[in-house]
């Protein structure tokens, strides 16, 4: 398969100028780039490309991100049968938000993550990126004579970038990251309205943020954690996605390089949060059951035993990394 960048995303063009009708997918329990991606890709070749058929077909969504409008209704099997299917934003095939993407005649990748278990006739994946929206820009950029970009796809590739970069923070930004971002800003986006549908929160929800401060947990080398069971869950009426937005609100205390939050499932496993900054929890979380970016990873553990197992084991990681680095704060 060619890894070429400059031809990858020529023959992704190629195929789709070849067909009529296109699918687009994501991954399950979508965060703000898979939906941002998703949208934005499906915006931009309907503007440019008004005859073809395109659907953004997933078969879960998440409420916060609303804003950016509803997938397309599923379509028939037989849709499938002369269609092209792009899938963005997502490792592996398991975690495709649509179990139909075998039925397409071609399937194209195209994803930031890690690519451990490569997938798709077309494979475009550049693990370096910050995100799969920036993805989407370059190769509108690309092909910026023959694609149109409107004010609605930059608005949806604009919500990815800003999300997946934790707001153009994260060590994957580059100067690339932002000269693609300023493509997006130069289409008049409103930002006022769009980091308040990302960053506004009920009056319920700073509770919620105060019982965390006040019931997280802290090892001797500085990893932050914390325990969402599922009482929390029912006492705060918490979802699946506000309950895993609470690794986010571990990320700013000065020492803790480390930060954990353990989310119950209800269903006998529990859902792992890792982030990290100057020390990777990559290959941490890939000793259980997960993967992920060097400074942002997810696992799963089947019992609070096995957490306290991998609290250990990033402790002890994190004591020797302090230990023999210099620098970190
Ligand atoms: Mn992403």
């Amino acid at each position: 398969m060619n890894t070429d960048p400059i031809a990858v995303k020529q023959q992704i063009f190629n195929a789709i100028q070849s067909y009529k009708r296109i699918v687009i997918s994501r991954h399950i329990r979508p965060d703000g780039d898979a939906v941002g991606s998703t949208h934005g890709l499906a915006a931009l070749l309907r503007a440019s490309f008004p005859e073809k058929d395109i659907r953004l077909v997933s078969e879960d969504s998440s409420a916060y991100l609303a804003f950016l409008g509803p997938d397309d209704e599923t379509p028939d099997d037989s849709f499938y049968e002369d269609a092209l299917v792009i899938v963005i934003d997502t490792g592996t095939v398991d975690r495709v938000s649509n179990k139909k993407i075998g039925l397409g005649k071609q399937l194209i990748k195209i994803d930031h993550h890690i690519d451990d278990k490569p997938y798709g006739d077309v494979s475009w994946v550049e693990e370096e990126r910050s995100s799969a929206c920036e993805m989407i820009v370059d190769f509108y950029c690309s092909f910026r004579d023959k694609l149109t970009l409107t004010k609605e796809a930059a608005y949806a590739l604009y919500t990815g970038m800003v999300t997946d970069s934790g707001r153009f923070r994260f060590p994957s930004v580059t100067g690339e990251t932002l000269r693609l971002a300023a493509v997006l800003l130069d289409q008049g986006i409103d930002t006022e309205t769009l980091f308040a549908h990302l960053n506004l929160e009920e009056y319920e929800h700073f509770k919620y943020e105060a019982y965390v401060y006040e019931n997280m947990q802290r090892t001797e080398n500085g990893v932050a954690y914390l325990f969402v069971t599922r009482e929390m869950q029912e006492r705060f009426g918490l979802d699946r996605e506000a309950a895993s937005n609470t690794i986010g609100y571990l990320d700013s205390i000065k020492n803790y390089l480390i930060w954990l939050a353990f989310i119950d499932n209800g269903d006998g496993s529990i859902r792992v949060r890792l982030r990290s900054r100057f020390i990777t929890v990559q290959e941490l979380a890939s000793r259980y059951h997960g993967g992920g970016h060097d400074r942002a990873s997810g696992a799963t553990v089947y019992s609070w035993e096995e957490a306290e197992a991998l609290i250990r084991e990033a402790d002890a990681m994190l004591g020797e990394f302090k230990r023999t680095h210099e620098g970190w704060l």
